[in-house]
């Protein structure tokens, strides 16, 4: 007998995508520079195959076709996000018309079209002046924000309910800081940990700001990327390791957002080895007031750990990495196209922990999704034959139904993503798309997964 999955009323079905990946347009409307454009004119090497934030997949022009293949494909929402520097080219002086005039033909055309916009304020992209100050190593950035937020409340709110101040917060601070993926590729724990705090400010100044103006029913929230810690085994050892684990780089943002505090065995940790940020009196009462009324949730491969079994080298740069070694289990599987573990029921064990000990908060499957590279390989009849996302979605799906049907409070699932884009230091190496695109001719062919999404978000489900 087949097996119905069908989701509750309502479910937001769609996609993400953000603003720098997919616009493109870099040099024009008046886009002030931000950190990509920067780094691409400093070291166009680093990105695969020299490709840069110049045109990406065009939506600045495209975007009116591109919604309509959105209804096309039965979206009913749809996560882009704003840049910062194309509205504030400076990051804090003058609102740039060209800009306001493009989102809101962006925002109207999909409410015409019956596609909800969900707006992201931040998706890893720095107006230049504002990393010249200091990025969010400098606590006025983080008041920068706040302001820049609070225009984009003016100017869309009344259209506009949903709203994300951050996306994957931890990212510019494990890629900018820590780990050499992003700019200004610095590797120092102590100032990733001011980092990571002031971008938590920058995201409480938003909520503040949404706060004292929406008088419409609209909610804020944040888009977190979680990747459950799993230790090798129940050896008090390894689990200690997946802990800490977890306190880096899920509750580092997680309980501060939710719960309005941080973790203290994450504030006792950084002390010990002298990486506390610097703070302000009156932080932690103000931090309360940055809780959020809806969590996305990012979730792409979990993360194994097992108990350190070297201690690091004398004078090695401090890392999260000092209290757990990666563990890779055997037999796990893995995405052959992309090099990332898939593993569905991470899906479902996130959910359940959002129910027992973040107070059931609404929220939704915000990105998941495949990368493969070299998709165009799998072209056949005039299009890419991606069975292997579908099946990658439905083994997703099928979990969260499941988070759902034991009382998880999850509202929708969006994709990563719409169509092939633009992917950092990555560009256009792994693919993610509903919709293939061409990038010399900027031309989308729908995927077949295009086709298989399309009947899930008619019949608001699968059978199986
Ligand atoms: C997520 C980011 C997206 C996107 C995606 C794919 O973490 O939020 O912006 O880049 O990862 O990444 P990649 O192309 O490196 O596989």
């Amino acid at each position: 007998m087949a097996e119905q999955f069908t989701f509750p009323k309502g479910f937001w079905w769609g996609a993400a995508t953000s603003a720098t990946q997919i616009e493109g347009a870099a040099k024009e409307g008046g886009k002030g520079k931000n950190i990509w454009d920067q780094w691409f004119d400093e070291e166009p090497n680093r990105f695969f195959d020299g490709v840069g934030p110049g045109t990406t997949s065009d939506f600045y022009h495209q975007y009116k076709d591109d919604i309509a293949r959105m209804k096309n494909i039965h979206f009913n929402s749809f996560r882009l996000s704003i840049s910062w520097s194309r509205l504030i080219p400076d990051g804090s002086g003058e609102v740039n018309q060209e800009a306001v005039d493009f989102y809101n033909n962006v925002i109207d055309e999909m409410i015409d079209k019956g596609v909800e916009p969900f707006v992201c304020l931040y998706h890893f992209d720095m107006p230049m002046a504002m990393q010249e100050m200091g990025g969010w190593e400098n606590r006025a950035v983080a008041e920068h924000f706040g302001r820049y937020a609070s225009i984009c409340f003016d100017l869309f709110g009344d259209r506009v309910k949903k709203w994300f101040t951050h996306n994957e917060p931890i990212v510019p601070v494990e890629g900018g800081y820590m780990y050499d993926f992003h700019y200004p590729n610095v590797v120092d724990m102590k100032r990733a940990a001011q980092v990571g705090y002031h971008t938590l400010l920058s995201h409480v100044f938003a909520v503040k700001a949404f706060r004292e103006k929406d008088r419409t029913g609209g909610e804020i929230g944040v888009i977190l990327n979680l990747t459950p810690s799993y230790p090798r085994s129940s050896h008090p050892a390894d689990l200690k390791a997946s802990r800490i684990a977890d306190l880096f780089f899920n509750r580092s943002f997680l309980d501060p957002t939710v719960l309005g505090e941080y973790p203290q065995e994450l504030i006792d940790l950084l002390g010990e080895h002298g990486v506390l940020p610097d703070t302000e009196s009156g932080d932690k009462e103000l931090i309360k007031e940055g809780k959020v009324d809806l969590l996305g949730v990012n979730y792409y491969q979990p993360r194994r750990v097992k108990a350190k079994e070297n201690l690091p080298n004398p004078g090695a740069p401090i890392l999260p990495e000092w209290f757990f070694d990666h563990y890779e289990m055997p037999g796990r599987k893995m995405n052959p196209y992309r090099g990332w573990e898939i593993y569905p029921k991470g899906v479902y064990d996130i959910m359940i922990n959002l129910r027992d000990n973040y107070g059931n908060i609404p929220s939704f499957i915000s990105e998941n999704g495949m990368g493969v590279q070299d998709e165009a390989r799998f072209m056949e009849n005039g299009m890419i034959q991606d069975d292997y996302r579908i099946e990658f979605i439905q083994d997703h799906l099928e979990w969260l139904h499941r988070a759902i049907e034991e009382g998880a409070n999850a509202k929708g699932y969006h994709l990563w993503s719409f169509i092939d884009n633009w992917s950092w230091m990555n560009a256009y190496k792994n693919r993610y798309g509903y919709f293939s695109v061409n990038i010399d001719t900027q031309e989308r062919t729908p995927k077949k997964s295009a086709y298989w999404i399309t009947a899930v978000h008619k019949n608001n489900g699968f059978e199986k």
